[in-house]
């Protein structure tokens, strides 16, 4: 590598930090700023936040918004590919049901993948993408114990449509729920090419492993608690804070902080601002349901929980992140139980590492792809004796 092509010097303190900020490659989805956070194919996420989730999904496979003509032969696409194998309810009900909701999505993936893979990385993708909201709806139904006489799938209903009406919750305003979970996908489909389950996915294809096998990896990524698994823990802890009267919340802020147990929700790796994804579902808690108990409480942890934490200079950014406020908007329309949330996580992200894992596949290297991935690692003694 010549000093004009030098992106970045390796060094011994980079040697066991999890590859952080070293430059591994390119990606054409998405990239993070300290300030605007995610962008998709060079869109601020921001602007996209109230689009549909099909017309995302088409943005980040074909980098450009589509037009009306286009969005409607994607929705058609995606509803040719939408069937669901019927032995997926015979995998599901006999899976424990006090296993985690992640495991039960990993499973799901791979079981599809048994039952109808191509081959082909695009075909794949899209299909499991096109699968994924059936898919979800009968981890529900039979993780739940309700498996029995589950409505058809109607394909040209809308992916997030098609989720609402396979779970059939009662009591639940399915138009609200609708309108949250859209949101909350879009937000959460790709977040750049570095993060743990994004990383493990291309990882796990670049060794030409299916998208089936690299996605239900990259779920078993994501559902570690300090990756995807945080939104769950960030519930459970405005759960925990249980009041939104202004002091009482600064003095539970303190007394985490004290007990050295992070606050959930503030802070993050990159961003230096509040993340806009944790603006935009604030302003939908505000539209939607501003006297929900836990919207009050994640109100008033955002006007404290950033000048309690600013007071300690180590933390970079003492601002809400994007697991502050979609738990309390996933509790509002229903889903009460912070084990399930993550899965949505997982179901956002399939877009985005699918669309990533199929440009690595037949886009980089002038279509070639991304050779099978292998870092170095070196021997304990000679990096010792390296370093003397
Ligand atoms: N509560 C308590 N301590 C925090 C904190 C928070 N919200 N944010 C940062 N810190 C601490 C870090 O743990 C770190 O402490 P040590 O030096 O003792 O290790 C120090 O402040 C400096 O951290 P940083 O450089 O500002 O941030 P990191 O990149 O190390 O960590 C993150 C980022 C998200 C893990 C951290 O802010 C955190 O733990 N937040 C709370 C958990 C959370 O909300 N996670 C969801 C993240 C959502 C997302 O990634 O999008």
């Amino acid at each position: 590598m010549t000093d004009d092509n030098a992106l970045f010097t390796v060094t011994g303190d980079h040697l066991n930090t999890g590859l952080r900020g070293v430059p591994v490659g390119t990606c054409r989805t998405s990239f993070v700023t300290p300030d605007e956070g995610v962008h998709y194919c060079g869109y601020p996420i921001a602007e996209l936040a109230n689009l549909q989730p099909e017309d995302v999904i088409y943005l980040l496979f074909n980098k450009e918004l589509p037009t009306p003509e286009q969005a409607l032969a994607f929705r058609a696409d995606l509803q040719k590919r939408a069937v669901v194998p019927s032995g997926l309810d015979e995998v599901f009900t006999s899976l424990p049901k006090d296993g985690h909701p992640m495991d039960w999505l990993s499973v799901g993936i791979h079981a599809l993948g048994m039952m109808d893979t191509t081959g082909d990385w695009k075909e794949d993708a899209l299909n499991l993408i096109a699968r994924m909201p059936r898919m979800m709806g009968l981890l529900f139904r039979h993780r739940e114990g309700r498996g029995d006489n589950i409505p058809e799938d109607d394909p040209s209903l809308s992916m997030v449509q098609r989720f609402v009406t396979t779970l059939e919750m009662e009591g639940v305003d399915d138009a609200l729920m609708e309108q949250i979970l859209s949101t909350y996908l879009v937000l959460h489909m790709d977040h750049g090419g570095g993060n743990l389950s994004t990383f493990t996915g291309k990882a796990i294809a670049s060794g030409h492993a299916t998208v089936y096998a690299s996605l239900a990896g990259s779920m078993n990524a994501l559902s570690g608690p300090l990756h995807g698994r945080a939104n769950q823990s960030c519930l459970e802890f405005v759960l925990r804070v249980g009041t939104s009267d202004p002091e009482q919340v600064e003095a539970f802020v303190r007394n985490e902080l004290e007990a050295k147990r992070p606050v959930f929700g503030f802070g993050h790796a990159v961003l230096r601002s509040e993340d806009p994804r944790a603006t935009v579902q604030f302003a939908l808690g505000e539209r939607l349901c501003p006297d929900d108990e836990n919207f009050k409480i994640i109100r008033t942890l955002r006007e404290v929980a950033p000048r309690v934490l600013s007071e300690n200079p180590k933390i970079s950014n003492p601002n809400a992140n994007v697991d502050i406020a979609s738990g309390a908007l996933l509790h509002h329309v229903g889903f009460t139980d912070p084990t399930y949330y993550t899965t949505f996580f997982g179901w956002a992200r399939v877009a985005g590492i699918g669309a990533q894992i199929v440009d690595e596949r037949t886009v980089m290297r002038h279509g070639k792809g991304t050779p099978i991935y292998r870092p170095k690692y070196m021997a304990e003694e000679q990096t010792l004796r390296h370093l003397e």
